[in-house]
């Protein structure tokens, strides 16, 4: 169920470098009941290495991707408004980019709940979703998104194009830094798109992760941690050109990728590929210090949390989110710390956070039970999240954010930053 890579997952060179080793660590979106908690939960190691040929930042720990996303992966993406206006943009951007009509074809590998798919069939324009979590695929299904509940491969390619389906775009958001087997993925693309088709690939930018110290999106899901100089290379190695770039907020900083068969590299992907030479991306040197950093944090954040249960606080928190899992595990924030945690996805609600035995309750429970300080773990929608527990902090209610450190929120200004 586990194999220890020795080469890397793009380019099989066997220069690795060490960037974290952030030891034995639950899976991140295995939520459990209170009985498994009390019989103990598989952890796996999480070792971050880095590439010294392609630049790319990556787990050494591949774990079974059935056992990833399997029956009970808890993740839906409708739980964020944020994200489903972020992609009800990133929909009609695509539309009217590409002319898109009721004779294109959009595939989405990761369709996950139908969130963004949903966005197309609006305007008539035909979809096909691409999930294995049984879960998001019948919640995709139940609103008339068509999604094959697969993992996605070059044979699944083969097999639709022979079906005659080709696709006008692929839209890949948060799945290629998901992949075991990362250039079967991308060639699977490749197969799929049309001549003149073209893919568009979000994922959080590992310049973002680095200079954030945003060391909570490091799980055994994300394999790896992309680059425009890392994604360029694995694109050409596929037959498709990185064309354009784009970067985002949303998750701590993402990176849209755009690729293409017949296509030509931007200014932006040049911009991109001699920013990122010039900021030593390209260099282990980089990654060197990020482990120290990483290190303040877990001091601080205990030392902030202590101190407040030593004065008596109550503290909660916001998010089941699977960089909390990270976040409270490495750091080691644990029941003895956190009454409970909240989220709004109702899968999540009335399970344990992975690793900590902390119950996870609907988020009502921060006015109800009024603990005197809120973690937020999902700190990329930190804006939202205040927006929405606006009662919370009216009653006197304190946040503290841990990413990019440590931090009792002084004044809860939100506004429409996400
Ligand atoms: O790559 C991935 C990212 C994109 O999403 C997946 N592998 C897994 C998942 O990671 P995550 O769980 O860290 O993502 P989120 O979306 O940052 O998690 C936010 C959590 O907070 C979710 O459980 C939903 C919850 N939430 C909430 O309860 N109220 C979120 C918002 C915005 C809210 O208002």
């Amino acid at each position: 169920m586990l194999e220890i890579r020795t080469t890397c997952r793009s380019c099989s060179s066997p220069e690795l470098e060490l960037v974290l080793n952030l030891g034995e660590m639950p899976l991140s979106d295995a939520l459990v009941t209170p009985e498994e908690y009390a019989k103990g939960e598989d952890r796996y190691g999480l070792t971050v290495v880095f590439c010294r040929r392609c630049c790319l930042m990556q787990i050494k720990e591949t774990v079974e991707a059935e056992v990833l996303f399997g029956a009970d992966y808890p993740y839906y993406s409708s739980f964020s408004d944020y994200l489903l206006q972020h992609s009800r943009e990133n929909a009609l951007q695509l539309i009217e980019r590409q002319k898109l009509s009721g004779a294109s074809l959009v595939v989405e590998l990761a369709s996950n709940d139908g969130y963004l798919l949903k966005n197309f069939q609006e305007k008539g324009i035909p979809v096909l979703g691409i999930d294995p979590a049984p879960g998001p695929a019948a919640a995709a299904e139940k609103i008339g998104v068509p999604t094959l509940c697969e993992f996605f491969d070059s044979e699944m390619a083969r097999r639709l194009r022979s079906e005659g389906k080709r696709a006008d775009v692929i839209v890949a958001n948060n799945v290629m830094a998901h992949i075991p087997d990362l250039n079967d993925f991308v060639e699977g693309m490749s197969i799929l798109l049309k001549e003149d088709g073209i893919c568009t690939v979000e994922n959080p930018y590992v310049k973002d992760l680095i200079e954030n110290c945003e060391f909570d999106t490091i799980y055994h899901e994300h394999q790896c941690y992309h680059s425009v100089t890392a994604v360029s290379q694995l694109f050409a190695r596929h037959g498709l050109t990185l064309f354009d770039v784009e970067h985002l907020p949303i998750h701590g900083g993402s990176l849209r990728y755009y690729g293409g068969p017949n296509q030509e590299a931007g200014e932006a992907v040049k911009r991109y590929l001699a920013e990122e030479e010039a900021a030593g991306l390209t260099s282990f040197d980089y990654y060197r210090d990020f482990g120290q950093r990483v290190e303040s944090i877990k001091t601080e954040l205990i030392r902030l949390l202590r101190g407040l249960k030593a004065e008596g606080k109550r503290i909660a928190a916001y998010g089941a989110a699977a960089k909390g899992s990270t976040l409270t595990n490495y750091t080691g924030v644990d029941h003895e710390l956190l009454d409970f945690v909240v989220d709004r996805n109702v899968h999540k609600q009335g399970l344990y956070m992975p690793g900590i035995g902390v119950p996870i309750r609907p988020v009502e429970a921060l006015v109800e039970e009024m603990p005197d300080y809120v973690l937020i773990l999902a700190w990329n929608f930190k804006d939202e999240i205040l927006r929405q527990q606006a009662e919370y902090t009216g009653k006197g209610g304190q946040w503290i954010v841990p990413i990019p450190y440590p931090a009792v929120l002084e004044t809860v200004e939100t506004t429409s930053q996400p």
